[in-house]
């Protein structure tokens, strides 16, 4: 068990390296207990340096020999480092042997068992844990890799790039060798040696070459590969069609491991896998699943230019390809949704991910820029900031130079840094230099504050009509929160889109003073100040704003707009968003109105006929109904109010969502009849948008049928969990009775684990299901207990431990925040537990706590001392140890 060290790796120390490698032979003896790994390096001394020694990384790792030009050396070990003495020439060639033991590598980074096979994952210091190495993003090297092992154990040995030789070897082993022509850095490397099977496709792309790509999985899984074979052949025909970008290798792999720290590695050519995010029949797996493989495996594939090509100097310019690559496969899910709507669905998804996970990471103590200025463990710097607000960043650049100056931005980018490892200002530039009469080159330096600046802005906007003058003035300001380590912000560039409706709903035509002629219905204006001020002519009488529209901005917007004007926008707005977001701030009105007067909830009957003439409107998306009759979550709330109860929070939600199921039974009985998907399932928008809004409606049924003993529809759900034919509908009515826990969600649950017990990954579904339910009287915590111990649960697989432990502490509030402090108990022995088992994991746990200081009392006392037993551990790891530092900070 490593002990945390506390060195701080800060953003303004970088140097280049003193060596460069040029190329590494490695050559793998593999096995589970006991890995030899040999590694013949060519290094060059960076000439543009004073002399110094060659100092490498490495990490748990044995070392059985270092030769320098074929002679022994003397070397020593500090600071982690192995450190060889000024070498005698300016190139030489080192080679090390070490072993290292794949099994006991539990904390999944490095070279691992997982199943019965051996895997690799190095993204961000993983390689370290190989072989002893330059392990650092600005070192690209040329690999050569043989693979050698037990050929019964190990039929397939994988690395990235070519395969360029393989043959059997004496005592039933056989070996394979590979090259991958790209220079790369180290955290791209990867290795596979397991029992294996592939889906095969050859593919043409537009300059007429054949690829072969391929999805590795384990036997008897090849049935659920389609989709994810289909969505990376989507993702190569539209980087290609989008922005130019052509597959660049010969052969394109996909492997899906079992136990896996997050969702995906790009490793050049040899992408690895969570299973969670190949594998998916429709009997196994839901649309949420289905779409989350499709936007996954577009991610890596995209990642091939926006991070391989051009990489990163070092990891605080982490966001430089992560950012870009979020915002690229966000807009290729839009693409692939197809119709306005079923676009507009995709980013309120992505907003609503954006404002539950960034927006408290930014009001919390581990606020960070886009690029942090400083770490402790990089491993904990993989945030929704750096990647859901860098993508947020980038959106807002497409937004400024429009889609044809992104696409030459892009183009720029390439052909300025291709084959470079480089920062998020060169980004910046390129797209700035493209497009020289674009407000993002005007003031490149107050949009780049967005990458120095950490907080979640406030956008404040008041209109002011003048009847005389025709005019309405429209007065907007920005205001940067202080985080920590930050304060006294600068103004950043704000693009805010808007439309102005006449208060029957009229999109009215819009003419800034100065201007000619009225253009058009919406624009974007440019706030680059701290104040200012934008007035329109020819405005005849009082109007509703609609700001921000699409979400224009990652801000808090505080437009002071009434119940009566956002009823105006509920019901006509043409920007889907800001429809959405009318009817999800009317709630959130109720939802505080309730908790400041300690009152019940009493829906009004202007908010209920809104909800019901949404989920009533002709033509209107069904996907979207969903989205506007789900009310905002409790993790949403509780970002808006100071002070949290979330018991109070829970009981007030629960309430309003009970008059919503009473008010409307009818309505729901409609949309259900009405949304049953005819024919054989497809995961497509149309069919998934159909099958949300009929569960929607189920869930809404059982609620109602709960509160009055009413046995109709409970019996509806229990005949549709067991008829169903799909996995969405199967845990749409298991997650209805589960919901309201009624008495059948018992057997239901049963029947499920019967049927899928074998199945790890909706095994997961099961587990998750029981922690999210709504929580009452304390059984979902009790039930959460329960299933620790239960025989399928364990902490060795990431995918098990978030469907439970993680569900419970980030999901579900109410069960988890408890006056008797029993969840904080619970989260502390199990950051301690996981932490010796797999740090990233318990690190990334630890966060469920980030909040604690916005709890009233008891809670924040209680959280504060369970934080406090926790930071009070002499042996923890240096990430959690970071996240539970901050988490205690003044
Ligand atoms: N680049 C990887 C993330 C690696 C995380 C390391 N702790 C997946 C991705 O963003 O595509
Ligand atoms: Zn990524």
């Amino acid at each position: 068990m490593r002990e945390g060290t506390t060195t701080l790796v800060r953003r303004e120390d970088y140097l280049a390296p003193a060596y460069w490698i040029r190329t590494a032979d490695l050559t793998f003896d593999l096995d589970a207990t006991k890995t030899i790994v040999s590694s013949k390096l060519a290094i060059e001394r960076n000439s543009a340096l004073p002399v110094q020694p060659l100092r490498l990384h490495g990490e748990d790792l044995n070392l059985l020999r270092v030769l320098v030009d074929g002679q022994s050396v003397s070397f020593r070990h500090e600071d982690g480092l192995l450190v060889i003495d000024a070498p005698a020439a300016d190139a030489f060639t080192l080679e090390i042997r070490n072993t290292i033991s794949p099994e006991k590598n539990t904390q999944l980074s490095g070279l691992y068992a997982s199943g019965s096979g051996l895997f690799t994952q190095c993204e961000a210091e993983g390689f370290r844990r190989i072989t002893y190495f330059l392990d650092r993003p600005d070192v690209m090297a040329v690999y050569t890799v043989t693979l050698r092992g037990d050929a019964k154990k190990y039929p397939v040995l994988l690395s990235n790039g070519n395969l360029v030789e393989q043959g059997t070897l004496d005592g039933g082993k056989h070996f394979a060798k590979w090259h991958d022509p790209f220079p790369k850095p180290s955290y791209l490397f990867a290795v596979v040696a397991a029992d294996l099977v592939a889906r095969e496709q050859w593919v043409r792309t537009r300059s007429g070459k054949e690829h072969l790509l391929q999805v590795y999985v384990t036997r008897g899984e090849l049935d659920k590969t389609e989709h994810a074979m289909n969505s990376l052949i989507a993702s190569i025909v539209w980087d290609e069609a989008r922005f130019k970008l052509p597959l660049d290798l010969e052969r394109f792999m996909i492997v899906a491991v079992p136990d896996f720290n997050m969702g995906a590695m790009e490793n050049k050519g040899l992408n690895l896998f969570n299973t969670k995010y190949v594998l998916a029949s429709p009997a196994t797996a839901t649309d949420v699943d289905f779409d989350g493989i499709e936007s996954v495996v577009a991610h890596e594939y995209f990642h091939n230019w926006t991070g391989n090509r051009v990489t990163c100097r070092d990891w605080f310019q982490l966001s430089l390809k992560e950012g870009l690559t979020v915002f690229r496969d966000q807009e290729f899910s839009m693409d692939m949704a197809g119709s306005p709507s079923a676009r507009a669905v995709c980013r309120i998804g992505d907003v609503r991910a954006l404002r539950e996970r960034q927006f408290p990471e930014d009001a919390g103590p581990m606020a960070h820029p886009v690029r942090p200025d400083a770490y402790q463990a990089i491993d904990n710097f993989y945030t929704a900031t750096v990647y859901e607000k860098g993508a947020e960043v980038v959106r807002m650049m497409n937004t400024l130079v429009g889609r044809e100056g992104f696409a030459a931005g892009m183009a720029l980018y390439f052909e300025r840094h291709d084959g470079q490892a480089v920062t998020c200002d060169d980004f910046a530039q390129a797209m700035a230099d493209a497009n020289p009469a674009s407000a993002l080159a005007q003031h490149l330096g107050s949009f780049k504050r967005w990458y120095a600046q950490a907080g979640t802005p406030r956008l404040n906007a008041r209109g002011n009509w003048n009847a005389e003058a025709a005019t309405y003035t429209l007065t907007l300001s920005q205001q940067l929160p202080d985080t920590p380590g930050q304060s006294g912000k600068q103004p950043q560039l704000v693009p805010v889109a808007l439309g102005l409706l006449s208060r029957e709903g009229q999109a009215l035509p819009l003419q800034l003073q100065g201007e000619d002629a009225p253009q058009g219905t919406e624009r974007v204006l440019v706030l680059t100040e701290a104040e200012q001020s934008f007035t329109f002519i020819g405005i005849g009488a009082e109007v509703v704003p609609s700001l921000l529209r699409n979400f224009s901005a990652p801000v808090v917007l505080d437009d002071g707009l009434t119940d009566a004007d956002l009823l105006v926008l509920l019901a006509h707005d043409s920007d889907a968003f800001n429809r959405w977001e009318a009817g999800q701030r009317l709630a959130l009105n109720r939802i505080k109105a309730a908790l400041g007067h300690g009152e019940a909830v009493q829906l009004d009957a202007p908010f209920v006929e809104a909800m019901r003439s949404l989920l009533r409107e002709p033509g209107l998306d069904p996907a979207f109904k969903d989205l506007a009759l789900t009310l905002p979550s409790e993790i949403y709330v509780a970002e808006q109010i100071s002070d949290v109860d979330p018991q109070r929070l829970h009981t007030v939600r629960e309430a309003m969502l009970d008059q919503l199921a009473t008010a409307l039974q009818a309505d729901w009985a409609w949309a259900w009849d009405e949304h049953q998907v005819q024919g054989g399932y497809r995961p497509d928008a149309e069919q998934s948008g159909r099958r949300a809004l009929a569960n929607k409606a189920l869930a809404m049924l059982v609620r109602a049928a709960a509160l009055s003993g009413e046995p109709v529809w409970p019996g509806k759900a229990y005949q549709r969990f067991k008829d169903a034919t799909n996995m969405t509908d199967r845990l749409g009515a298991l997650e209805a009775l589960v919901g309201a826990h009624h008495e059948l969600a018992q057997p239901a649950l049963e029947r499920f684990y019967a049927l899928f017990r074998h199945e790890p990954l909706v095994l997961d579904k099961w587990f998750m299901l029981q922690a999210r339910a709504p929580e009452k009287n304390g059984q979902v915590f009790a039930q959460v207990k329960a299933l620790l111990k239960h025989p399928d649960f364990t902490l060795g697989n990431p995918n098990r431990a978030r469907a439970l432990l993680f569900v419970l502490a980030a999901s579900n509030p109410a069960a988890f925040h408890r006056t008797d402090a029993a969840g904080y108990v619970l989260w502390a022995d199990k950051v301690i537990e996981m932490d010796a088992i797999n740090p990233q994991l318990a690190s990334r746990f630890a966060r469920s706590l980030d909040r604690w200081r916005n709890l009233a009392e008891p809670y924040r006392s209680a959280a504060r001392e369970a934080i406090a037993r926790v930071a009070a551990k002499a042996e923890l790891s240096s990430d959690t140890r970071e996240i539970i530092e901050r988490a205690l900070q003044d």
